[in-house]
């Protein structure tokens, strides 16, 4: 505890250095890790703020870079229902982690500001529960941030060691559902999930998978988390492999491996052949961290195929708006997607036009589409990078039970019905979860009866390419509507419709990346040849 200055002065000491900015962004605070001390010590302190203004609810904290380089780290905060970190407190963690990046006295004088804002008393009692992923750096910042939490005098705290993203959004919300005193491990994420699967199994009479998976882990914590949970049951024997597994290997981390990786080079990754003799297959990269999914196969002319984000988004409303229909709900729930400015445009029109499913959309960032799609009864977000979820609405198992009720039902719409509740536990509503998703998804493949081509053949893919490109400021690139235009620099907007109306099917936009100093620049067009010349020449226009 730490209510004088000199004891305060004594945990500011033990971590911080002088002189980085930071800035909480798309997914928390994220750097090379030789400049996080700081600010994962007062991360420790706002978490521990955060809860005490929450009435003591727990918290969660997430060491991660996710996708980044292994030398890279980050830390990102997780509100009590496992969602993102309300908007007005990053402001507040950032202004903390800059005063402290300053100088002592800056540090206390705007802890003491927060206090008095926020009402708060260091003496409040609140939990705060953390995890890290695999990367060396993880103990070294973790004892960072725990001495942060040490400024609190009765602050809580549960360290959940090494876990995927995903596993601590589910663990911090189910703290808070099930209250003080439940035994909260990693052990209640496998049996939650492993129990919907058994439950669907069972419901379908799936006795196995239809074809063999290959998990491409990206050398990190998703490995022997995917290895635990599915090695639990027979059902699961000799139906998976995990290639790039290595997790206690940190070097290795992401890379040439991984769903990014595998996204954006549009290839196979290191130790993924496209072998013919393998027998009937699918393949899916976890990011770093595991909160991405990303599926793939090799057709029979040997072209790499990618099933991305928006083909996992695809794959699901069409399963859910039948599953609806044989319900009996169509009418009564909404069904909707969530996604971004880089859903490829043919997975919008399959969407909107032939499915007849309402598209949303937002800003790049997990915590924009997640917002959006809690408006629909079942909402189903993806980025096309393969991060996303399904959120259920309460009404979807209000209706359940009630129509469930009803012995007047048929037997396929009792099927159904009890399908979507088993769906709404085997999907990790809290968070993108490649595992959960990968369930998900092999789920519905098993159902349906689908191969990966069968699943890729409901439309085609138009052609596009993401570049990135250095400019001196990419903070005078400013966006509105969804990040699909420019106001800022002016006239760039115009000069880049001008040249996509030269092309056939083309749409091109520009934004800062929220993760890099960078400027990505993204086209869609008829052709691959199109598709290259019209980002080159927009990306000539950037510069
Ligand atoms: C972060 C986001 C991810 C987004 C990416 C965009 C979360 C948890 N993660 O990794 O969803 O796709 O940023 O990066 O929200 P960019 O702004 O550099 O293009
Ligand atoms: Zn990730």
């Amino acid at each position: 505890m730490a209510s004088d200055s000199e004891a305060l002065q004594g945990l500011y000491d033990k971590h911080c250095v002088q002189g980085f900015k930071y800035a909480y962004g798309t997914a928390g605070f994220r750097y090379n890790a030789d400049v996080l001390d700081t600010v994962m010590f007062t991360t420790g302190v706002l978490a521990g703020l955060r809860s005490i203004y929450l009435g003591g609810k727990t918290v969660g904290v997430m060491i991660t870079a996710s996708h980044n380089p292994p030398q890279d780290n980050g830390v990102k905060i997780v509100d009590p229902r496992g969602e993102m970190l309300e908007k007005s407190w990053e402001s507040y963690a950032t202004e903390l982690a800059n005063s402290a990046s300053q100088n002592f006295a800056s540090f206390q004088n705007k802890l003491k500001e927060l206090l008095e804002i926020l009402k708060l008393d260091l003496m409040t009692p609140g939990c705060v529960a953390v995890a890290r992923d695999s990367r060396d750096s993880g103990p070294r910042l973790l004892a960072a941030f725990k001495t942060g939490t040490e400024v609190l005098a009765n602050l809580q705290v549960t360290d959940h060691g090494v876990l995927t993203t995903p596993q601590l959004h589910f663990l911090t919300c189910k703290t808070n559902d099930l209250g003080q005193g439940a035994v909260i491990a990693e052990t209640l994420y496998f049996k939650e999930f492993l129990s919907a699967w058994d439950e669907l199994t069972m419901l379908c009479n799936i006795q196995s998978l239809p074809y063999k998976i290959r998990i491409d882990a990206a050398n990190g914590v998703g490995a022997p988390k995917v290895e635990e949970m599915l090695g639990a049951r027979s059902f699961f024997d000799n139906t998976f492999t995990v290639v790039n597994g290595d997790w206690k290997n940190p070097p290795a981390l992401n890379h040439l491996c991984g769903a990014d990786f595998v996204k954006t080079n549009q290839r196979l990754p290191q130790g993924i052949s496209g072998d013919a003799k393998q027998g009937p297959h699918i393949n899916c990269s976890f990011d770093g961290d595991a909160d991405r999914v990303v599926f793939y196969y090799v057709n029979s002319v040997g072209e790499f195929k990618l099933l991305d984000g928006d083909k996992i988004a695809t794959l699901f409303a069409k399963f859910f708006q039948e599953l609806l229909q044989t319900a009996g709900l169509r009418d009564e729930l909404q069904l909707g997607t969530v996604q971004t400015a880089y859903a490829n445009g043919s997975s919008t029109h399959y969407l909107e036009k032939m499915l007849g499913v309402p598209v949303t959309c937002t800003p790049t960032g997990v915590k924009h589409l997640h917002h959006e799609a809690v408006k629909f009864d079942i909402g189903i977000y993806f980025e096309a990078n393969g991060h996303g979820t399904i959120v259920f609405s309460e009404k979807v198992t209000e209706l359940v039970t009630q129509k469930f009720s009803d012995a007047s039902e048929s037997k396929d719409r009792h099927n159904a019905l009890q399908l979507l509740l088993v769906f709404s536990k085997l999907i990790n509503q809290t968070v993108g979860d490649a595992i959960s998703d990968m369930l998900g998804v092999m789920a519905v493949l098993s159902i349906l009866k689908w191969t990966p081509e069968q699943w890729d053949n409901e439309y085609t893919d138009l052609p596009n390419k993401l570049i990135k490109v250095l400019v001196p400021d990419r903070t005078v690139f400013k966006t509105v509507n969804a990040e699909r235009q420019l106001v800022s620099p002016v006239g760039l907007q115009q000069s880049i419709d001008d040249l996509v109306d030269k092309f056939d099917n083309a749409r091109s936009f520009v934004r800062a990346s929220g993760t890099e100093d960078a400027v990505r620049v993204y086209a869609e067009a008829a052709t691959r040849q199109k598709v290259e010349e019209l980002v080159t020449m927009v990306g000539q226009l950037v510069e």
